[in-house]
């Protein structure tokens, strides 16, 4: 089977969203995302300048040596903007595949391992009674699992805080990056966040009981010694994890935290291939694997990561945030569902008009989520829909100390 058409589909229904679309000459379409939040372009530029000449005339059922040829002949390795551009062919090739076998995708990558995966959504709140709402919606919305963020007395507006005003005036919802010609500045204090945050998870085991895991995301912002202070300070409130405790390109710093905390660590949104990982999963630094599919090179690389992080117990804990794409989102719900060291899955929900670009044949019941039965991932992408929304400059907000220097975001 040949692929025949390679077409990279920008749209912004809600957000800004990548999308490659490969179709063979058997008429089968596959679909991969390649949405990288803030920098999207370049990840189109990639494909369309540099991959889809390559992949016109391909077998496409050749997925591992497709992901190897399009991997090394680049003599480039590495790197978020080359990794997502891998992985929506990865993905789209998978979704080929799949769809030729007539299968959902997890019964190639070898059948379902549980009935579905638990998913996490994201509380917030400025003050506790707001918190206390968010986290009873998300309840009542069948979550069993739940992120709390929280504001931050003395600091203007912070990530992860849906109802709080960013500093543009717009409230933060579901989507930090703005869509705006400029990146919007927010302040940080790292002090002022680590005498707050646990008061909070004491208010919230308090009100909720001992049972809801509870995770939290850091967001890259603190030095090792103050990641391990926040870990240890959370011990009695038993997380499911903390997310991001340090900026983990020093994969070193994790064994300071480790010494300090027995809190659960997630770590890895922004890393893109194994060699980021290599450390921290070898050394047991951390306990969750946060890589997306969109991210890391598609199922083909990242379920070499989990195998993996699988021989030192370490699970998956898959990105799900509003900039995965529903076509990334399905991914890893195959993968998800397919892998034994399945984790948890963090499920954002996304708009209304992003469901009508993108139909998905996902389930969320119980606090479980199935990708479903449609043979390959189960998402096709209305051209015309995605048509009606074209791309808006949009960028994620960057942090400012109290005393003007740039800091982690
Ligand atoms: C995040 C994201 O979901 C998360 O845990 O840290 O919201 C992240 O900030 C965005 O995906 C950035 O694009
Ligand atoms: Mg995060």
């Amino acid at each position: 089977m040949i692929i025949e058409q390679a077409d990279v589909i920008v749209t912004s229904p809600d957000r800004n969203f990548v999308t490659l679309r490969l179709v063979t000459d058997e008429g089968i379409v596959g679909l991969g995302d390649a949405t990288l939040n803030g920098r999207e372009l370049s990840v189109v530029a990639y494909l369309q300048e540099h991959v889809v000449p390559l992949l016109i005339g391909r077998d496409a059922h050749r997925i591992e040596d497709t992901w190897q040829f399009l991997y090394r002949s680049a003599y480039w390795r590495r790197g978020p903007v080359t990794m997502a551009a891998i992985a929506a062919v990865d993905v789209a090739l998978w979704d080929i595949k799949a769809k030729a076998a007539g299968m959902p995708l997890y019964q190639l990558l070898g059948g379902a391992s549980r009935t579905g995966l638990l998913a996490y959504g994201h509380a917030s709140g400025r003050d506790l009674p707001e918190l206390f709402d968010s986290i009873r919606h998300h309840q009542s919305l069948g979550f069993r699992a739940i992120r709390v963020q929280t504001a931050i007395p003395g600091l203007r507006a912070v990530y992860g805080v849906a109802a709080q005003t960013q500093v543009s005036g717009k409230r933060y919802d579901y989507e930090p990056a703005q869509r705006a010609a400029l990146p919007v500045e927010e302040d940080w204090d790292t002090r002022a966040y680590l005498r707050h945050v646990p008061t909070v998870f004491e208010a919230v085991r308090n009100e909720f009981g001992p049972e809801l895991p509870l995770l939290h995301d850091g967001h890259h912002r603190m030095t090792p010694i103050q990641a391990a202070k926040l870990g240890k300070a959370l011990e009695p409130y038993d997380l499911f994890w903390l997310e991001d405790a340090t900026p983990a390109e020093n994969q070193e710093a994790l064994r300071l935290v480790r010494q300090h905390t027995t809190t659960p660590l997630a770590i890895g949104e922004v890393f893109n291939t194994v060699w980021d990982y290599q450390q921290i999963i070898r050394e047991q630094l951390i306990d969750y694997v946060r890589s997306a599919v969109t991210h890391t090179g598609g199922i083909t690389h990242l379920k070499k990561i989990l195998d993996f992080a699988a021989q030192y117990q370490v699970k998956s804990g898959m990105h799900g945030p509003t900039d995965i794409s529903p076509v990334g989102m399905a991914a890893a719900m195959h993968l998800g569902l397919a892998i034994h060291n399945f984790g948890i899955q963090e499920y954002m929900r996304h708009g209304e008009a992003t469901n009508t670009v993108f139909r998905q044949s996902f389930t969320f019941e119980d606090g479980l989520l199935h990708p479903g039965d449609e043979p390959g991932i189960g998402v096709e992408l209305d051209l015309e829909a995605a048509a009606a929304y074209p791309y808006q400059t949009a960028y994620l907000p960057y942090n400012r100390l109290l005393d003007g220097t740039v800091h982690d975001w």
